[in-house]
């Protein structure tokens, strides 16, 4: 084969679910069952998403979901391709989508002891213009015989068991990281169809002059925001402003090259717009076991944030640690 290097001993999620779980002898193996079908999960949306234009799967299902979102039809899809991976997993006794107003419990398992939260495509109004959007997820271990009700999931991000995303780009890149662990990141072999781990122990950058968000809110900002900002564009040397519009890209861009993504609660948005559950919180686990930092628009610590309804929304400001430091320094400032 020439000078190409061949690697002959790939890491699969796969495998690495599995060395995980014999690494830790109380693991029951619940958690690599239900990573598995979520794994399809996200293999399948990756594939409906590239075959999207080919296969008509563009534009809106004619439906509005429980926030009066338009719903596209991969939303749609989306959404029924993760509900189904995780009924099938028969580890998940509750589930909470975006696109479900209600969670839904899976009776028919009611050992089960896993609570999924996911938005299964993030950043959807992106899709048409072949965008990369994600599916985000967070997972809780419910106590024995928990019944999924709505206690079981009204909890701070800092009792996930384990959270991440998938952005479906150019490939398909999966991050997780599990509660106190190490970030890994995963990319799909389209040939394999398998996700290998590709950026083992992700470290966000500790700084980094790059700025991430929707600043068409600035007329509604708060004085620390709109300072914070401006600061950035006034240093010496001018920070570049970097904004997709679908959170896992920005998100997944901040983690490797570092700088700040923030959608903060404004005088419109006065609760922000991202949801606690399962938009701020996984990504808030993500990004400070990377290193990083993520803070809500009253800079408390966003995994530490408990939700009052199941999809309720926060500002938050998240990234390498001393770009976030600065917004907590400038609203500290403001009192
Ligand atoms: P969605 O869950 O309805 O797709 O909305 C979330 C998306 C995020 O991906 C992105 O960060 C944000 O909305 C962009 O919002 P805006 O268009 O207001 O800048
Ligand atoms: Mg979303």
């Amino acid at each position: 084969v020439g000078s190409e290097r061949i690697n002959t001993d790939i890491v699969t999620l796969t495998r690495y679910l599995n060395e995980e779980q014999t690494k830790h002898k109380e693991a029951t193996g619940d958690f690599t069952y239900f990573s598995h079908p979520q794994q399809d999960d996200q293999t399948s949306i990756a594939y409906y998403i590239r075959r999207a234009s080919l296969i008509n799967l563009g534009g809106l299902a004619g439906s509005s979901n429980v926030t009066g979102d338009d719903q596209k039809k991969l939303d749609v899809i989306g959404n029924d391709v993760f509900i189904a991976a995780m009924r099938s997993s028969g580890r998940v006794r509750v589930l909470v989508s975006e696109e479900e107003e209600e969670a839904l419990v899976f009776d028919e398992y009611p050992e089960a002891r896993y609570a999924v939260m996911c938005d299964p495509i993030d950043g959807s109004s992106n899709l048409d213009a072949g965008v990369s959007v994600g599916t985000i997820f967070g997972v809780f271990k419910l106590p024995i015989g928990a019944k999924g009700t709505k206690e079981d999931l009204l909890k701070p991000g800092t009792e996930l068991v384990a959270a991440g995303f998938t952005m479906y780009g150019a490939s398909a890149q999966l991050v997780m990281t599990m509660r106190g662990g190490a970030v890994n990141g995963f990319t799909m072999d389209n040939a394999l169809g398998e996700f290998i781990l590709t950026h083992p122990d992700m470290r966000i950058p500790k700084k980094r002059a790059i700025y991430s968000c929707n600043e068409g809110n600035s007329k509604y900002w708060e004085e620390p925001v709109l300072e914070w900002v401006n600061s950035l564009k006034q240093a010496e040397k001018p920070y570049s402003a970097r904004y997709i519009g679908s959170m896992v890209a920005d998100a997944y861009r901040t983690l490797l090259y570092g700088g700040i993504f923030a959608y903060p609660a404004d005088k419109k948005s006065t609760k922000g717009k991202l949801r606690i559950l399962y938009e701020c919180a996984p990504m808030a686990m993500v990004f400070e076991n990377a290193g990083g930092q993520a803070v809500n628009s009253k800079m408390q610590r966003m995994i530490e944030v408990v939700p009052e309804h199941i999809h309720d929304r926060s500002g938050i400001f998240m990234g390498s640690y001393d770009e976030v430091q600065k917004v907590i320094d400038i609203h500290k400032k403001h009192g």
